[in-house]
């Protein structure tokens, strides 16, 4: 663990400790609750992590730039040393809406009091690890989990860290839960968030959708979660493709569509 600690200090030592907020140039999920912003839906009391920065910075060549080009992050050498032992990034982070940004769809309450959120990594790749910069929170295995709620600043950063190479298929998977729900009070907290997953090194071949690096029935089964889903969200990228990652990697062929399109590609690779 100290081994750990020691590489993210040297890598903020070797990048930029980040004291933004407002205008940080870096990616982060952000929480949220009742999606569709309408009252009285069932999603009213149901958490969410938006998901409009994922992938904002993912054109290596251009980082500086939102241009949602992959829907993967490149992990760097660490130190920019094309034979460093390890790869890293410094993205995405976690914050959550606030009512001045959405207010149909921020956390009401008092945190702690009435809701207490917590980050939790449902499946991580073997080899990746997930941190802070000072290793006060590090998530290397599933289950491993930190409590936003608890930070003195909702607005997070979050470092990854591979082995090299750093090309090589790598994921963790999110959700964001109330530990202070009660189901026997459901006006009470918050429902828990559908799972998002985080890709790094290089994308997934089409149609794994639960990554794990293979695409099989379980890929199908997640499929089905988002069939027919769609979005009038028009934001594209360079190559005109759907920017925003809005249903998990289901809209395969990236046009805001979940349909046949997107099925002929995942039964194109499915293997039983
Ligand atoms: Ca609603
Ligand atoms: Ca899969
Ligand atoms: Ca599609």
């Amino acid at each position: 663990m100290k081994s750990i600690v020691a590489v993210f200090i040297l890598f903020a030592m070797v990048l930029y400790i980040l004291p933004c907020r407002a205008d940080c140039p870096y990616d982060h999920l952000v929480i949220g609750c009742n999606e569709d912003g309408e009252p009285n839906t069932p999603d009213d009391r149901v958490l969410f992590l938006d998901t409009g920065q994922l992938y904002r910075r993912s054109d290596p060549n251009r980082r500086e730039e939102p241009t949602w080009l992959n829907w993967h992050y490149k992990l760097f050498p660490f130190g920019g040393d094309p034979g460093a032992s390890m790869y890293v990034i410094g993205e995405p982070g976690f914050d959550v809406l606030t009512a001045q940004k959405d207010p149909n769809r921020c956390l009401t309450g008092v945190k702690n009091v009435d809701y207490r959120i917590i980050v939790e990594c449902l499946d991580i790749s073997p080899g990746l690890l997930a941190g802070t910069l000072f290793g006060d929170i590090m998530m290397a295995n599933p289950g491993d989990s930190f409590n936003h709620s608890a930070l003195s600043d909702t607005h997070i950063h979050l470092y990854y860290q591979a082995p090299a190479p750093g090309n090589e298929l790598y994921w963790i998977q999110y959700r964001v839960y109330d530990e202070l729900h009660d189901p026997e009070f459901p006006d009470r907290g918050y429902l828990p968030s559908r799972p998002t997953t985080v890709v790094f090194g290089r994308s997934p071949e089409p149609g794994d959708i639960h990554v794990d690096g293979k695409t099989d029935l379980l890929d199908l089964e997640k499929f089905s979660l988002f069939w027919l889903l769609q979005s009038d969200c028009d934001v594209r990228n360079s190559r005109g493709q759907a920017a925003l990652d809005l249903f998990d990697r289901a809209d395969i062929n990236r046009d805001y569509r979940v349909d046949l399109h997107d099925f002929r590609e995942l039964s194109r690779n499915t293997r039983p």
